[in-house]
C-alpha cells in the first residue's frame, strides 16, 4: 500500500516541478451550433467568449462552438436546443419566432429607424416581454441580443426602386410567417429556404434575389452570385442567444454568472463589431461588384399599409407587445 503510494505521489512531485499540466476534463463541456460563417463577427466574438469562459471558470465550463450549419440548418439546431442534443443556440429572431411568435416583434417592416431605436428597445421593455415568451417554452434567452443587422435587397434581375419592383419576385426569406407575409404583401413570390441553402438556390437560380443584412452579403459570399444590391432596410434582425433550459437551470449558480457575463459581453462587443463592419462593408462590396441603389422607404410602407400587414400582426402579436414596440419607434399603421 505504503509502495503504491509513493508510486502515486510522483506525478504530483512532477508537476510541482515544472512539467506540463495534464488537462483535466470540465464539468461541463457544452455544444453551441449556429448558421454562420466563422468569418462572421458572431463567431469571432463567440469563440472569445467561450475562451473567457474556460478561464474564469477555471477550466470547470468548456463551451464547444459549431459554426456554418455544421449541425444542421436552423429548424434542425432548434430543435436540438429544445431536446438538450445541443446546449446553445443562435436563432435569429425571425427562427425562434417559429416557435415563440412573438419573438417575430422586431421584424416588423420599417419600424426601427436606427440603432438607438433598436438597442432601447431590445435592451428594455420589448427585449423582456420577448424573453419571458421564450422562457415559457423551456429555453433560457441571454439578456443581450446580438446584431444581425438591418437586412437588405439583392437580386440578379434588376435592382429594386420602389415597392413596384417587388411585383412577382423569386425572393428567398428564412423559414418563418412574417417575412412571407410581409413580402406577399409586397406583391413578391417569396419561397422560405433555410440558409444553409441560400447560395445554392441562387446559383441554380432557384429564386433569383435574397434579403439580408450586409455583413452577411459578405461572409456568405452571396455577391458572387447578386448583381444589384438595394438598400431597402426593411427588417432590423437580431440574434438571441439562447440556451436549453433544463441545462441552464442545471448550472451551479457561480457558473451561470460566469457564462452570462461572458456571453452577454461579448454580445455588447459584437454589436460594436456590426457597427463599424457597416461603415465599410458598402464599399467593399462593390468593389466585388455588387451595384447599389438606395429606394425610398414610402412605396413599400404603402404597399404593407395596403395589404393589411400592419393591422394582420398587430392582431397576432397582440396589443400589449405591439404597444410596447410603438414606445419605441411611434405610431406603426
Ligand atoms: O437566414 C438568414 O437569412 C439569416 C442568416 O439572416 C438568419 O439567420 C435569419
Amino acid at each position: 500500500r505504503s509502495a503504491l503510494r509513493r508510486l502515486c505521489a510522483v506525478p504530483a512531485v512532477a508537476l510541482t516541478s515544472g512539467f506540463p499540466l495534464i488537462a483535466r476534463a470540465a464539468d461541463y463541456t457544452l455544444k453551441y451550433g449556429n448558421n454562420l460563417p466563422v468569418t462572421h463577427p458572431l463567431n469571432i466574438r463567440a469563440q472569445e467568449a467561450a475562451e473567457r469562459i474556460l478561464k474564469e471558470s477555471n477550466g470547470r465550463v468548456d463551451i464547444k462552438i459549431f459554426p456554418n450549419n455544421q449541425l444542421g440548418g436552423d429548424t434542425d439546431m432548434l430543435a436540438q436546443v429544445r431536446s438538450g442534443g445541443i446546449d446553445f443556440f443562435t436563432p435569429s429572431a425571425l427562427v425562434i419566432a417559429t416557435l415563440v411568435p412573438v419573438a417575430a416583434i422586431n421584424a416588423v417592416g420599417f419600424a426601427f429607424k436606427d440603432y438607438n431605436q433598436v438597442w432601447g428597445a431590445m435592451d428594455g421593455a420589448l427585449g423582456a416581454h420577448v424573453r419571458a415568451a421564450i422562457a415559457q417554452r423551456k429555453l433560457y434567452a441571454f439578456e443581450k441580443m446580438w446584431d444581425n443587422g438591418f437586412r437588405q435587397t439583392t437580386s440578379s434581375k434588376a435592382p429594386i426602386t420602389a415597392a413596384s419592383d417587388m411585383d412577382g419576385l423569386k425572393i428567398r426569406v428564412p423559414v418563418s410567417s412574417l417575412p412571407i407575409s410581409m413580402f406577399k404583401g409586397l406583391g413578391a413570390a417569396p419561397a422560405s429556404l433555410q440558409f444553409s441553402e441560400v447560395y445554392s438556390s441562387l446559383q441554380t437560380k432557384v429564386v433569383d434575389a435574397q434579403e439580408n443584412p450586409l455583413p452577411i452579403i459578405q461572409v456568405a459570399k452571396l455577391y458572387e452570385v447578386q448583381k444589384y444590391c438595394s438598400l431597402t432596410n426593411h427588417i432590423w434582425d437580431g440574434y438571441w442567444f439562447i440556451a436549453n433550459g433544463r441545462m441552464w437551470e442545471g448550472l451551479p449558480e457561480d457558473l451561470k454568472t460566469v457564462v452570462a457575463r461572458g456571453i452577454n459581453e461579448a454580445g455588447l462587443a459584437q454589436r460594436e463589431d456590426i457597427k463599424k463592419l457597416n461603415a465599410s462593408v458598402q464599399s467593399d462590396l462593390e468593389g466585388k461588384g455588387l451595384k447599389f441603389n438606395q429606394p425610398s422607404p414610402d412605396s413599400f410602407r404603402e404597399a404593407l399599409r395596403t395589404a393589411g400587414f400592419y393591422k394582420e400582426w398587430q392582431g397576432r402579436f397582440g396589443n400589449e407587445a405591439w404597444s410596447l414596440l410603438e414606445q419605441s419607434v411611434g405610431k406603426l399603421a
